[in-house]
This record gives structure tokens, sequence and C-alpha cells, in this order.
């Protein structure tokens, strides 16, 4: 089945199972032809005309890049050709409503681990499609579980589209020959048990205990309470870690930190977190922040952040356990052991 099998057929098919299935479909062949524009783009690196350095800061002070702009700008004009209700992007302040007739509202982060592209590491497109509430303004502010499809493209060795339409998770690679998104993984499943861990570990010091106690006991391994030897991975490009662990397990964490800005993290809940917590939800993995699941979550604000941790089950239900003992909860809190007391827990 997989190889031969396009990403237009197997779309052609979900389009039968219903109306709503039409327009979903719609959207995420827009996207697919949208990602090829931007696997183009993205491929020339130096040889483009466009800029990777970061000319200005979006509406929620992340660093822009023109290669931002344009990648939000093809996805615009992709979309722009088939009617949904309401368009969100990590590149542009407000929601924009477009068709008062869309069935579906769609949230992109159009470029996510930019800041890798001059050093030529993985970048990609994250999507989340909804149905559309009778508020269209009330698009985003439905939770995760709302959500009727949602993926990723990785722009990296390979041109990969990660999708989920609520039956499982499937992989898509771009076949540059033919320009066609090809079928090459079918009902991707994380691994329970996670043999890796992906954090950026330089912020320690901001953590809060029941994170520093996890990654602790990932760094005692064997000899320690997880009874488990761990490998570290850190790509700074969450499109590259989901794909690592949908391929092979392991945990993702962006937690809550200390630092000015980071009380809830850095990725948005609305087009990074939610989309990805479908994909491994439906991979078999968890997405939680620690406390609340992930896709329980409604949205107050679009660019709204949200601790993220996810990836197999067993370690992110160990984190949550961590996150529930009154003990770390009472050190995180008491002065004499706050995060830059002078005792470490
Ligand atoms: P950019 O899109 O600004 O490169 O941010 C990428 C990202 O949102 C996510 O893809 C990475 O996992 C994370 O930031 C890396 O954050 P740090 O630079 O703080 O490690």
């Amino acid at each position: 089945m997989t190889g031969q099998c396009s990403l237009e057929d197997y779309l052609q098919r979900y389009s039968e199972t219903g109306p709503l299935a039409v327009a979903v479909a719609a959207a995420i062949d827009a996207i697919a032809v949208a990602a090829v524009d931007i696997a183009e783009l993205t491929g020339k690196g130096l040889l483009s005309e466009t800029s990777t350095l970061a000319t200005g800061r979006n509406s929620d002070g992340d660093l822009q890049r023109d290669l931002d702009v344009r990648a939000d700008a093809i996805i615009r004009r992709c979309l722009g050709k088939i009617p949904i209700a309401a368009f969100a992007s990590e590149e542009a302040r407000d929601v924009e409503i477009r068709d008062p007739h869309g069935r579906i509202c769609v949230a992109v982060d159009p470029l996510d681990g930019s800041s890798n592209i001059d050093i030529n590491m993985t970048v990609g497109t994250i999507f989340s499609i909804l149905s559309a509430p009778d508020h269209f303004a009330d698009c985003f502010r439905q939770p995760g579980t709302a959500q009727l499809a949602a993926g990723f493209v990785t722009y990296g060795p390979q041109t990969s589209l990660v999708l989920t339409v609520g039956d499982g998770v499937d992989v898509f690679t771009l076949d540059r020959a033919s320009g066609c998104f090809r079928l090459v993984r079918r009902g991707m499943l994380i691994p329970m048990h996670a043999d890796e861990f992906a954090i950026n570990a330089s912020n320690r010091r901001h953590w809060d205990a029941p994170v520093r106690t996890f990654i602790d006991e990932c760094l005692t391994g064997i000899d320690g309470p997880a009874n488990h030897d761990f490998n570290m991975r850190w790509i700074g490009s969450l499109v590259a870690e989901a794909f690592r662990i949908l391929t092979r397990g392991g945990l993702f964490l962006y937690p809550s930190d200390a630092r000015p800005g980071y009380g809830d993290g850095r990725l948005r809940l609305v087009y990074e977190a939610h989309p990805m917590a479908l994909i491994v939800e439906q991979a078999g993995g968890l997405a939680s922040t620690g406390y609340q699941r992930i896709l329980d979550l409604s949205a107050l604000s679009l660019h709204q952040r949200v601790p993220l941790i996810m990836g197999s089950a067993h370690e992110v239900r160990r984190i949550e356990e961590l996150h529930c003992d009154p003990l770390l909860i009472a050190s995180a809190t008491a002065p004499l052991f706050a995060r830059r007391g002078f005792f470490r827990v």
C-alpha cells in the first residue's frame, strides 16, 4: 500500500467520509502544495535572495525572518483558493476572518525552527484544522480535542508530511521527481518507553522541581530510580524532534521556567502544541503540561504559550506523577527552596 498511494488518492478516499471531510481534505491539499514551494525556498539557502537573518519581530515578540514571512505568504496564497472560515498564523497578530460559508478554520506555524535555517537544520510547517463554530472569532478558542486534522511538514533531507485525520498517523514523503507526496508510513506508533529525551538543558537552573527531578532521574540512568539509561537530543526544531519521537520513541520537553516571559514555556498552544498533541496521541503517546492533557486545553488568546511535554507514554506519566508530588510542589513554592534558592531539590 505504501509508496504507491499518493496523498491525492488518500485525500480523495478521506473526502468520501462526509461533507466536512471534503473541506478538510482541500485544506490539507492546499498546505501540501504550499509545502512544495516552501521546500524549494528553504532548500536554496544562501542561493536565495530571501534573507535568513532576523529582520524584525512578530506580534508576539519572536524574532521574524524574511523566510518566516515568505512561508506565511505562500500558505496564505494556497489556502486563499479554498473556502475557509478563519485563518491564524504565528506570523500575524490577529485571526483573519475569511469566508462566511467556510466550514473549517486553519491555524499554522508557517516555519517552525527558522532560527536553524542559517545552520542548515530541519525546519517545518505545523498546522491545525478545526470545524468553524457559529462565531468564527471563537474558532481558535476551542479545545485541542475539537481538531478535525493536524500535521506538520519537515523541510530536511526529506520533505515529509506527517498527518492525522483522526484515524492514526501517516507519513507522506515528497517524490521530487513527480512533485507528488507518496505514502511511506501508515499507522506510526510511539514506543511506550523512551530511550531518549530532548530538552534545552542550559535552562536547568530555571526549571521547576518536578522537571529537574525527572531529568536528574534520566541522567542517573540505570543507577537511579528510572533504572534505565537514556540518550539526549536537542535539535531546537520542534518538527524534527517530533519526527524522531514518532520514528523511534522518546520525550520532548519545553516546560515553563523562571526566565521572564517563559512562565508558560515557549511553544504556542493553538498552532504548535495542539496539533503536535493530536499527532502524538493518535500515535499512542501522551502530551501534557505536566499537570494537564494538552488536548483538553482551550486558548484564551491566539498566541498563548503552554508548557509542552510529549512522547512515550511511560515517561510522560512519570513526569505528571512528579508534578503531583507534594514535596516537589512545596519545594517550588517555599522561599528557601525556590528555583534560585540555596538548596536544589
Ligand atoms: P524558532 O522558530 O524561533 O526557531 O523556535 C523554534 C522553537 O519554537 C521550537 O521549534 C524549538 O523546539 C524551540 O523553539 C527551541 O527553543 P530554544 O531555542 O529556547 O531551545
